[in-house]
Formats: structure tokens, sequence, C-alpha cells
């Protein structure tokens, strides 16, 4: 199965086997933040293209929130979206949809169960930021963050130890997912790279804790009941043409996260390139084996 490169930011080099699409012209008004209009003409364009739980790479962790048509477009009764991130992506936004508030309109379809993002160290989710998280869906259990390395001791005084889950390793946060989900539900997968520790790769977005082969054990407890995965957290560097999001994302702290030069800007999306092949080999191995064979 080829995987389907949303071509928005020119950030993902070209894989084994893939399907491109290009779209940077979209890049000015998708980057970042948008209307849910401009989503909904997005997915009106790609329908046809994202039949079958083909893999979707959408370029920098900025258009996070386009995983809203792909998931709308897989939608199945009862079905979980487990979010790799570094970030909770469930923040307040009253100006449309952004990169870091798309999470709770996809626990608004009906369709889903519960949205699990996992892996999250950021500081968002410490008790100084929880007036910023839209809390709805957490208290309906709609959404679970499972969290590493932060304090999250409050979630008790707040009535939500049930969905806020802290742990000290990567590996007893996995252990604790898998014991969570149920393995009769069909899961769509979502991931930001940003999740991952920078000895890895390196994104535009400050990054967590988890290891690659901690990231690719997930993909093996979740493949065999997979609908749908899509891949951000590849870097690019843009400059806004809109002054106010180019405000907004400098409040975000973005510039901290800019590779030095065009150098090493390369180096970061060639080792980029690497994770995604292995990626895409872990995701089908079958495939993998029969392409290894020459077939
Ligand atoms: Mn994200």
């Amino acid at each position: 199965m080829k995987a389907l490169v949303l071509d928005l930011d020119g950030s993902v080099l070209p894989l084994q086997a893939e399907r491109r699409i290009a779209l940077q012209d979209w890049q000015e008004c998708l980057r970042f933040s948008c209307r849910m209009s401009d989503l909904d003409a997005l997915g009106d364009l790609l329908a046809e293209h994202c039949q079958g739980p083909v893999p979707v790479f959408m370029g920098s962790g900025d258009f996070h929130h386009l995983g809203i048509p792909l998931i709308r477009a897989r939608r199945t009764m009862g079905m979980d979206v487990v979010v790799l991130d570094n970030h909770p992506d469930n923040m307040r936004f009253p100006w449309g949809v952004h990169c870091g508030s798309w999470v709770a309109h996809v626990a608004a379809m009906p369709e889903v169960h519960a949205v699990h993002v996992v892996g999250i160290h950021a500081a968002d989710v410490r008790l100084g930021h929880f007036w910023e998280q839209v809390w709805g869906p957490l208290y309906q259990a709609k959404v679970h963050y499972w969290t590493v390395q932060v304090p999250v001791e409050y979630a008790r005084w707040v009535g939500l130890s049930k969905v806020i889950h802290g742990f000290d390793t990567v590996d007893g946060m996995l252990e604790a997912l898998d014991q969570h989900l149920d393995a009769q539900r069909p899961v769509y997968l979502s991931v930001d790279k940003d999740v991952l520790n920078v000895e890895d790769v390196r994104t535009n977005w400050d990054q967590g804790v988890m290891r690659q082969h901690e990231l690719f054990e997930v993909l093996d407890a979740l493949r065999s009941r997979l609908i749908g995965v899509d891949v951000t957290g590849e870097v690019s560097v843009y400059r806004y043409q809109n002054a106010w999001k180019r405000r907004l994302s400098a409040l975000d702290g973005q510039q901290a996260h800019q590779p030095a030069n065009t150098e090493e800007l390369q180096k970061w999306q060639q080792d980029q390139q690497r994770f995604n092949q292995s990626f895409l080999a872990r995701l089908q191995p079958e495939a993998d084996s029969l392409h290894k064979l020459g077939r």
C-alpha cells in the first residue's frame, strides 16, 4: 500500500512507495490554524484519495488539525483515536481550529469512543495551564491524557484522576495504556513526532521523551485493528504572510525550535525520512518482506 503525502510544506522527503498531492497553495490558509470550513473543503478535495487505511503524511506538526477530515473520512462506530504527541492538542482556541486544539473536535464525533493522547511531556498539562484545556471532553471521559514525567497529581483534586494519567516511565505508560484499551475497538492512530526524544528526530516544536523503538511497539500493539494512520512532525520553516498567525506562532515559542541553517534543516529532514521509511516498514511488515523478496 502506497503512503499518501499531502505536500503542503515540502518537508516530507520521498518515500519508497508514495502518492503525492501538491497542496503548497493551501499552506498559508491551513498552517497553524484555519476555519473549520477550510478543513471541510480539504476533506472534499481528498475524499477520493483517502479510501482504506492508507497512511497519510501531512508535513509539520503545524498541520496536525488536518487529522479532522482524515478521521471523519474513516469514521467507524465505537472507534478509539490514539494520538502520540508531546502536547495535549486539546487547548481552547476561539478563532477556528488550530494544531493544538483539534482533539476536542474529534472527541465530539459520535462515532468516537475516546481520544487517548499519549506521551505528553510538555508543561501544557501542568496545573498552571489547566484553565487552557477544553474541559468538557475530559469530564465526559472522551479525552484521556497519558503523561510522562509531568506533575499531574492535581488531577485528583479537580476530579479527573480517571482521565489524566501520570507515569514516571514511557514503558509504564504504554503498559497501562495497553491494559486500558479495549482490543475489540477499531483504532485510528495519529502520530506527531514531537512525542519523540530529540536524539531520534528533530521537529519544529518542543519534544517529548519517547524513543523510536517504544513508538514502534505501540504500532505493533495496534496494527491489527488500525483503520487509519496519519503522521506529522516533519520540520519546515515558514514565514506567514498573515501577521496574526505570525504573532500567534511566536507566542507558542516556535522560534526556539528552528534549525540554525539550511544544512541543519536538510540533515533533520533526512533523519525524518529514515524514520518514515522504518515506520512504514513496521506498519506493513508483509509488504516489506515481499519487497525484499523482489516481488
Ligand atoms: Mn500535535
